[in-house]
């Protein structure tokens, strides 16, 4: 996945429950962190601010379907459209 000014892109948009794993790179001119939340608002994981140019990779334990946010948490960066819907599904019966 990649962030910009002021975009959250995701590969996937849909993942099965369990461990999601994020690897993003900041392909934007300014500093950008990463995060996951529920919709109550609980953040789930949290990677810390990437420089421009910069990769990471953030995993996050998701127990429940349903959909989930993730955005940049800098101030005023999600307000001007960095983030993203991530729908988790249930894992489909082997
Ligand atoms: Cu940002």
């Amino acid at each position: 996945m990649g962030e910009r000014e002021w975009r959250v892109s995701l590969y996937r948009s849909s993942v099965p429950v369990g461990v999601v794993r994020l690897n993003v790179r900041n392909f934007g001119e300014d500093g950008h962190d990463l995060s996951v939340r529920t919709r109550g608002g609980r953040v789930l994981g949290a990677l810390p601010e990437l420089r421009p140019g910069e990769t990471g990779s953030l995993a996050v334990r998701v127990r429940k379907p349903g959909r989930y946010v993730v955005f940049c948490s800098l101030e005023g960066h999600e307000a001007k459209g960095m983030r993203a819907r991530l729908s988790v599904r249930r894992r489909r019966p082997q």
